[in-house]
Formats: structure tokens, sequence, C-alpha cells
């Protein structure tokens, strides 16, 4: 009894560790129309502390699509003053981000029947999830680790798919580059949860596993990710330091060898989309580069989970120019989406990123296309902005079982047009 009194205390202290530290905060919505609009929010930005969610920095605002930002209490009504003046419009999303954060920092999580699915999990647990899941499912899982973060965390990969002992056809599905897109890690564990339940029962996923292996990455950015259970939730980009700034990390979606830093990226150290000192500076975005460079003979599609925006992207981000391949993967993403939506009614948008988002280059999904991985896609899962980062954990079921549907559908068009 003693013992479990303690441990409550532990679990209370550990995990109240975001402390009150958004209290007041909101998130705004402003739709700016004009070069004054946009003037205004480029002065706000370099002026006032706030948090750009999407897009993900002020340098890649525009006009013709909204912006959504987090600022506390103070700030909002100096803004909203602001904006009334110059006839900027804007919602408030979210009245209190504190209330939202506290719901998912909220433990309840000691589970007597496994692993819980429909919550958020903090690394720790991801990990020790990650070597009970392959124990459980030795014939149909393997785990790697394919490197380590900047502060020494490893990074884990786990092989899904009937062992063979020979090369099949391979998919990399990988969660977590962004830290405070907590819902694609859950879509992760999620997917390799629903491949082992279903192998020998669903028979589109029996076929797949069969025929190739998936390999999944829960978690790229480690470091990021632990960050934002610990200290700050909108964390976004990697854990690394550096020299001549206070402003620590580089955005690891930046940091890729595609036209690197030339659009849609900041080489200041401060901003949430800086694409770091050089190409492939940060250890989490080499370990994921080098191993799909040794294994790209056998890696045919490459499929990289983020949040928020409903999107199934495809290249290019760093050009408007289209790929060779447009036609089909256009078809292949409106089927996808199509497939998605037919669950729960769920409506994302697809297209190249540069037109579909926002131009941008160092990107995982292009460098992987330029490597010649032809099906190559960034998933933006739910939700369009009501509760962005903080989705509850609610949605986890819903939004993982629709997507588990375009990723299936992905996997299956890939199998049977293999090159
Ligand atoms: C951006 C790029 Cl550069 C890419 N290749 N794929 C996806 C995106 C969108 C994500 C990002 O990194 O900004 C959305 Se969080
Ligand atoms: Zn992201
Ligand atoms: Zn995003």
């Amino acid at each position: 009894m003693k013992a479990l009194l303690f441990l409550g205390f532990v679990a209370v202290v550990s995990f109240g560790a975001p402390g009150y530290k958004y209290a007041g905060e909101k998130v705004l919505r402003l739709w700016p129309e004009n070069e004054q609009h946009l003037q205004f929010i480029r002065n706000m930005a370099s002026s006032v502390k706030v948090d750009f969610w999407q897009p993900d920095s002020a340098e890649l605002v525009t006009t013709n699509r909204s912006v959504d930002f987090r600022v506390d209490a103070f700030w909002a009504s100096y803004i909203r003053a602001g904006l009334e003046k110059i006839e900027l419009k804007y919602h408030i999303l979210v009245e209190n981000v504190q209330t939202l954060v506290e719901k998912q920092f909220d433990r309840k999580k000691i589970s007597s029947t496994g692993y819980n699915y429909e919550k958020y999990h903090r690394l720790k647990e991801i990990n020790r999830w990650i070597v009970k899941i392959t124990a459980e499912n030795p014939t149909l899982i393997s785990r790697f680790k394919i490197g380590r973060s900047y502060e020494g965390r490893h990074i884990y990969l786990l092989r899904v798919g009937r062992r063979t002992g020979s090369a099949k056809p391979t998919i990399l599905l990988d969660c977590g580059i962004h830290a405070r897109e907590w819902i694609s890690p859950a879509f992760c564990q999620w997917f390799v949860r629903e491949a082992t339940r279903n192998y020998g029962s669903d028979s589109t996923m029996t076929t797949l596993l069969d025929k190739l292996y998936f390999l999944v990455v829960p978690v790229i950015n480690v470091d990021g990710y632990a960050y934002s259970w610990t200290e700050d939730r909108f964390w976004r980009k990697t854990r690394s330091r550096n020299p001549g700034t206070h402003c620590i990390g580089t955005d690891p979606n930046r940091n890729f060898d595609a036209k690197w830093c030339s659009i849609g990226a900041s080489s200041n150290p401060c901003s949430e989309t800086y694409c770091g000192p050089r190409v492939e500076s940060e250890k989490e975005v080499q370990a994921v580069a080098n191993f799909i460079r040794r294994h790209k003979g056998s890696i045919k599609a490459y499929l990289s989970m983020h949040s928020y925006s409903q999107m199934c992207l495809f290249p290019y981000s760093y050009t408007y120019d289209l790929v060779p391949n447009h036609a089909e993967l256009n078809n292949l993403a409106k089927g996808a989406i199509r497939r998605l939506a037919s669950l729960y009614g769920t409506q994302y948008t697809y297209g190249p990123g540069a037109t579909t988002i926002y131009p941008a280059a160092g990107g995982s999904h292009d460098w992987a296309y330029d490597l010649g991985i032809k099906y190559s896609f960034t998933f933006e899962l739910r939700d369009t902005g009501r509760y962005g980062f903080l989705l509850p954990e609610s949605q986890i079921k819903p939004t993982c079982e629709e997507t588990m549907l375009a990723i299936k559908y992905v996997a299956d068009y890939v199998v049977n047009n293999l090159y």
C-alpha cells in the first residue's frame, strides 16, 4: 500500500512537469488578405513571443491561407486590437491552451489490460512498448537500432512482416520527425499493433505482410519528443546546440539533402524551420538517411507522418516543377484519401507539397524521391486546427483507424506495381 502511494506521488510529480506555463494562452487563426496584413504578421513575429502552428514559422506566411499561432493572454489582447485596426479577419481557435495541455498530461494510464493505444505515451513508455511488442511477435517483428540522437538516445526501427530469409520489397514508415506532433508516433504504434493483430485474419494485411516488409520508425526525433513531455509541449525541432546563440535545435524536415535551405527554410537558428548548419547536420537525420541509403534497393515507398492539416503530400516541396510520375502519385493520393474518408468522412486535401501546403526545401519526402523511391508521401494527420497539436486522446482511435485505410491502400498499390 505504501509503495502504491509512493508510486502515485512520483507519477503526479513527474507528469506535472509542464506546470501552469500555458495558463491563459490562446491560439488565434488569422486570414491575411493583403501586403499590410502580411507585414503586420511579420512585425508581430519579430517583436512578440508567438508560436506559429500552421504554417510552422512566420517566414512561410502568405495570403490565401490561414495562419494559426499560440500567444499568451496579454499579447493576445494587444494583437487583437491591432488586427481590428487593420481589418485583418481572425478568430480564436483555443481559448485556454492550459486546459487542453492538462488533458493530455492527465495520467490514469496504468492499465492492467496491457498497452493503451488510445493514449499518448512518453518516450520511455514507447521504448518499453518497442521491446515488448517485438518479444510478443517473434515471427513478425524484428527490432533494430539505427543510430543515436544528439543527446545519446537510441533511435529504433521495427521491421514488420513475415520473415522469409531473403530480401523483400519494403515500405518505410516514419513518425515523430517533429516533436509536438504527438498523433504521429501514436499512429506508428497503432500501425504495428494492427499489423500483428490482423496477420492471418485480415486478407489485405496478411498479403501485405507476406509480400513485403514495413520498416517502422516510431519516433525519429527522440530528444525533441522527450522534451515535449518534460519542458515544452510545443517543441518542434531537434535539441542540438547552435554555437553563438541560445536558440536550440534544427528542423529535421529542413535538414535533408534536397535543395537544402533554398526555399521555405530559415538559416536563422532561432527559427522553427531552421535548416541547420549544413546538410544532414542532425544525427537523427543522418540515422534515417544512412539507413535508407543502405537499403535503397529494396525500399519501394517512403511514408512520413506529421500533423496537423489533413493533407496527403507528395514531391516536390522544393520546387513547383512536377515529378515525372506526377499523374500516378496524384491518383494514388486521391485514392488513399478517398479510402480514408470512407470511414468517418474526414476530408483531406492532396497534391505536391509546394502548392498544397507551402514550398519548402530539405524535406524528407523530396530527398527520398530523388534517391529513387518513387512512391514518397507525407501525411499531415488530424485535425484542421480545432485542437491542432493538442488533438484529444479521444481522437487517437478514429484518426488511426482511418489513416490505416490510407496506408493499406498505398501499400496495396505498391505491391501490385513493384519496380
Ligand atoms: C514539408 C516538407 Cl519540406 C516536406 N518535404 N514534406 C512535408 C512538409 C510539411 C511538414 C513540414 O515539415 O513543415 C509539415 Se509539419
Ligand atoms: Zn511535421
Ligand atoms: Zn505539420
